[in-house]
């Protein structure tokens, strides 16, 4: 597991039953995240979590043209962690979206509190593989996942650890089948945890 780091990509009530772009069973990827997250803090292995962190005012809501209902306004309750997601004291938390101008899809695209983008993140701790899971399946999660795999990163997603928006009928599904044939490999949480050693 050296070298592996988990990303957990927005967790966040307005992805959640309830919240103001809620994914179907948003909040099923919360236990499964808190077991590998656990996991992870034991071994010493670094954990980044994102938040969709928007300006009130973006070209990302439907109000300024773009495609999606107001959500994850930053420093609202709506872009707050869901309460039931335990993240380890030594995760290391990341913004993204924050431009006014772009949607940042990708968990590439954040920044932590002083402006590190996660690529350094990455670079400075020695990361080359990366566990990922969070919401949703067919935006930030695969726009994070492609942009790891073109950095060159080996790349997991963990499939009972996502969920999609599926705007069309078969959007997770179909995102799912990209990443792997761009190279990630697909794993349960469980099988995850099973592996003594990952491929590269
Ligand atoms: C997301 C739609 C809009 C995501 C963010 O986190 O996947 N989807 N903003
Ligand atoms: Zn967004």
């Amino acid at each position: 597991m050296k070298n592996s780091g988990l990303l957990i990509i927005d967790v966040q009530n307005d992805f959640c039953p309830g919240g103001a772009l809620a994914v179907t069973n948003g909040d099923r990827v919360i236990a499964p995240l808190n077991r590998m997250a656990a996991s992870f803090a034991a071994a010493g292995l670094p954990i980044f979590a994102t938040r969709d962190w928007h300006p009130p005012e973006t070209g990302h809501f439907q109000a300024y043209g773009g495609p999606w209902p107001t959500h994850c306004v930053r420093d609202t309750a709506g872009a707050a962690y869901h309460p039931d997601l335990q993240l380890p004291e030594s995760t290391i938390h990341l913004y993204k979206g924050t431009d006014e101008e772009r949607d940042g899809y990708s968990a590439f695209d954040g920044a932590d509190q002083s402006g590190v983008l996660l690529e350094r993140l990455l670079t400075d701790r020695a990361v080359t593989r990366l566990y990922i899971g969070g919401l949703a399946t067919d935006y930030c999660v695969r726009a994070s996942v492609l942009d790891a795999l073109t950095r060159s990163l080996a790349v997991t997603v963990l499939t009972d650890a996502v969920a999609g928006v599926d705007l069309q009928p078969g959007d997770s599904e179909r995102s799912l089948n990209d990443m792997r044939v761009a190279g990630a490999r697909l794993l349960t949480v469980e099988q995850a945890l099973q592996e003594q050693d990952p491929p590269r």
